[in-house]
């Protein structure tokens, strides 16, 4: 047909096709996607650290003769920590 209109030329209602297209014409409504806002991350939470402290004798000599046998080390973290201490001797090996 040249009059315009709708023909189903290929048999499929799902699609239609113009005889005669219609340029400048806006034949269908083109509908802009809305956008997805990014989601904002989330800032990590800073890692713990340790606020003071205090060690009574960095250098122990722990043999039993009295001197220097203990230290006492007291952390206080910014937060409940699991934590761990490693004493080490001057070789820099752990005990
Ligand atoms: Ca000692």
């Amino acid at each position: 047909m040249a009059d315009g209109t709708e023909q189903d030329t290929d048999d499929n209602s799902a699609d239609f096709e113009l005889d005669t297209p219609t340029p400048g014409t806006q034949n269908i409504t083109f509908v802009a996607p809305t956008p997805t806002p990014t989601p904002t991350p989330t800032p990590s939470p800073a890692p713990p650290s340790i606020i003071t402290y205090t060690i009574s004798n960095l250098i122990i000599s722990p043999n039993g003769d009295g001197v220097d046998d203990t230290t006492s080390i007291d952390l206080a973290f910014s937060e409940s920590v699991k934590a761990e201490v490693d004493i080490i001797d001057s070789k820099r090996r752990k005990s």
